[in-house]
């Protein structure tokens, strides 16, 4: 079958159709997306909601003279289907494929990399503001969605967009969503402005309208016509307080007007805000009937969107599951979210708790200073929040929970590789920017039944605590009933002999490595110490010293950077104890690493058994002092508390 789509190798291609043809090519983008991503898995629901717009933006602008900026990016697939991408596009998200965002390496046509919320009108702005000292005629377009207006930032960018430029197009992509509900004040303010019965009539208003824009004349009349309209609805649109011109809310699938809208918003010298209404998931039945689960999901059945079950629980159902427990147990337990209800799976924890559980949008400054005010009145705040997105609130950790040391828990979602989504996402830095801060303890459990014995270990501790925990399902332990009190700072022991000449201190999800290096080390005359180090903040000094006197090597373990981690956590504390033992440290490289499946990456990237025995044997080879003379200690015993 001949499609229009297969001979759009840039956006010129779009330029040159009629209507009729515009509507067919976003038929067709609609069926490629269903079935490409079926197999590839990505952010469905969104970009089937901005096929129309997206087409429309480049029918009008001219990318990549014009630049346009998508907020988060993950609804940009369409946009990279129609920027010479299309042959590749059945790679989106594989291994060495497109990556499901944009990426300045990627192409011209993606001008600015994103992946996490509310970053697109600042850098816009700023573009906006170098053409403009560089008196450059191109336009700016950013593009948000409705949740990306819950972020902070946004607000920092439109309290400066009117005073630095008169030439900047904002387009509020206004699909009711965030990943679950789009929460807060201005979800029901822009609700309010389209589900106002007068509203058709102003829809209506608004396609006359621009059915009249000509020139510059009409233009004016039309305004004129289009103001009076507006001000019976909005007499002051927040918007336009903010120096931006708002128009809409038009519909976001109609091509026509979206196309003379867009004509009209680039001759404006003034910046325009345009609410467009779309809908999240358009064309597709399951995605409308599922919003929250084809907001972004793996392979799927491109008939029915079925997919497949995960084996057993997931970390984050985990931590939901005993969060629940632990709300029971204690009612100053209280949970937060910055709109990951489903990805931290804390919607498991609402129906049970709905007065203790918190969606705050996405603003994670402000998650962990309302955590922190929460905590100031006694209650126990739960913050959970992905690695990578917390890496937003580093101050408020700083300045607000750790120096005052208030007792907030930080649970971090998808610590560690994040796979598919790439260097946004992957959650690779926690250690290293906690680590330095005083007050806080940092741990990170070997199984899902540590993970419940942390979250209970958090919620008697009296300080700030984090917890961060891997994206996807644990190995399948069991998780006891009565979850345990693990002693602050004290690794466990997992296997030992008295004549070990390694020691493996292993973080995590790579524990099961360091049983198998150990395996595979014994095979070549060594035995070793199997050490779950649980704590990156304040690490066991007492195992270390003992090991670090009594081996030949030690091995470290993180899925992490090394960069400051935890290989580097114990350098600092051999140096510190004056012992020079050889630490060889596997961890990832002082680089961001790109989009992939984790063992591909690991692989690529030498976090393996077979890097770490091969660096292990060189340095035990050329180690030649003999092993240890210090007197051997029996290992410390485990501590646990009983239950209150
Ligand atoms: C700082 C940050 N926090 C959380 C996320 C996770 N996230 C990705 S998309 C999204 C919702 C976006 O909603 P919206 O902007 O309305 O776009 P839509 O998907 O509805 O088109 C969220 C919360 C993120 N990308 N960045």
């Amino acid at each position: 079958m001949d499609r229009i789509l297969d001979h759009i190798n840039s956006p010129a291609d779009v330029k040159r159709l009629a209507i009729p043809k515009l509507e067919k090519l976003a038929a067709e983008i609609r069926q490629e997306l269903i079935t490409v991503l079926s197999r590839t898995g990505g952010h469905l629901g969104p970009n089937l909601g901005v096929v129309e717009l997206t087409i429309a933006m480049h029918y009008v602008f001219n990318t990549p003279e014009d630049h346009f900026l998508f907020d988060v990016s993950h609804q940009a697939y369409v946009h990279k289907l129609l920027t010479g991408r299309r042959e590749q596009f059945h790679t989106i998200r594989t291994p060495g494929g497109l990556n499901g965002f944009m990426l300045r390496t990627e192409s011209p046509h993606d001008c600015y990399g994103a992946g996490h919320a509310g970053t697109a009108l600042s850098a816009a702005l700023g573009m906006a503001v170098a053409r403009d000292r560089m008196d450059g005629k191109e336009h700016v377009v950013a593009l948000a969605g409705d949740a990306s207006f819950t972020c902070g930032i946004t607000y920092e960018a439109l309290n400066n967009i009117a005073h630095h430029t008169r030439r900047l197009v904002v387009v509020l992509n206004d699909n009711e969503w965030s990943i679950d509900k789009n929460v807060g004040a201005i979800a029901s303010y822009l609700n309010k402005i389209t589900t106002n019965p007068k509203y058709d009539y102003l829809h209506e208003q608004a396609a006359r309208f621009v059915e009249k824009i000509g020139g510059k004349r009409a233009l004016t009349m039309a305004r004129k016509a289009e103001e009076a309209a507006k001000s019976m609805l909005w007499p002051s649109v927040i918007f336009e307080e903010f120096g931006l011109k708002y128009y809409g809310p038009i519909d976001g699938h109609d091509i026509p007007t979206l196309i003379k809208t867009f004509e009209f918003l680039k001759i404006q010298e003034r910046p325009v805000l345009l609410h467009v209404l779309t809908q999240k998931g358009k064309g597709f039945e399951p995605a409308l009937h599922s919003q929250k689960q084809f907001h972004g999901l793996g392979p799927y059945d491109p008939e029915t969107g079925e997919t497949k079950p995960l084996g057993h629980r997931t970390y984050s159902e985990v931590f939901a599951d005993t969060l629940v427990k632990l709300a029971t147990m204690n009612d100053r337990v209280v949970a937060i979210t910055a709109a990951m209800p489903n990805g931290t799976a804390l919607d498991r924890f609402r129906p049970h708790h709905p007065r203790r559980y918190f969606d705050v949008g996405i603003a994670e400054e402000h998650a962990v200073l309302f955590a922190a005010g929460l905590a100031v009145k006694g209650f126990k705040p739960f913050c959970a929040l992905y690695s990578t997105f917390l890496q937003r609130a580093f101050d408020q950790i700083v300045h607000d929970v750790c120096l005052q040391n208030l007792p907030v828990v930080f649970c971090m979602d998808r610590g560690g590789l994040s796979g598919d989504d790439g260097p946004t996402h992957h959650g690779l830095f926690d250690i290293s920017y906690l680590r330095s801060i005083p007050n806080l303890v940092h741990m990170v459990p070997k199984d899902e039944d540590e993970l419940a014995d942390m979250l209970y270990t958090a919620m008697l501790h009296h300080g700030p605590i984090a917890v961060r925990y891997p994206r996807g399902a644990g190995p399948g332990t069991p998780v006891k009933d009565v979850p345990k009190a693990i002693p602050i700072g004290k690794s466990e022991l997992l296997q030992h002999s008295d004549h070990d000449r390694v020691a493996i201190f292993a973080l995590g999800a790579l524990v099961p490595m360091a049983n198998e290096i150990a395996r595979k080390l014994e095979g070549e005359g060594y035995s070793a110490a199997v050490i779950n180090a649980r704590f990156t903040k304040p690490i066991d000094v007492e195992m270390l010293e003992f090991y670090a006197a009594s081996v030949d090597a030690i091995l470290t373990l993180e899925d992490h950077v090394l960069k400051g981690g935890f290989g580097s956590a114990v350098l600092e504390e051999l140096n510190n104890l004056g012992l020079h033992t050889p630490v060889v440290r596997i961890g990832w490289p002082d680089r961001f690493i790109e989009h992939g499946k984790p063992e591909g990456l690991r692989a690529k990237y030498g976090i393996t058994v077979e890097t770490a025995l091969e660096k292990l044997l060189t340095a035990l080879k050329t180690h030649n002092s003999p092993a240890n003379t210090r007197k051997r200690q029996p290992p410390l015993p485990e501590v646990f508390e009983p239950l209150a």
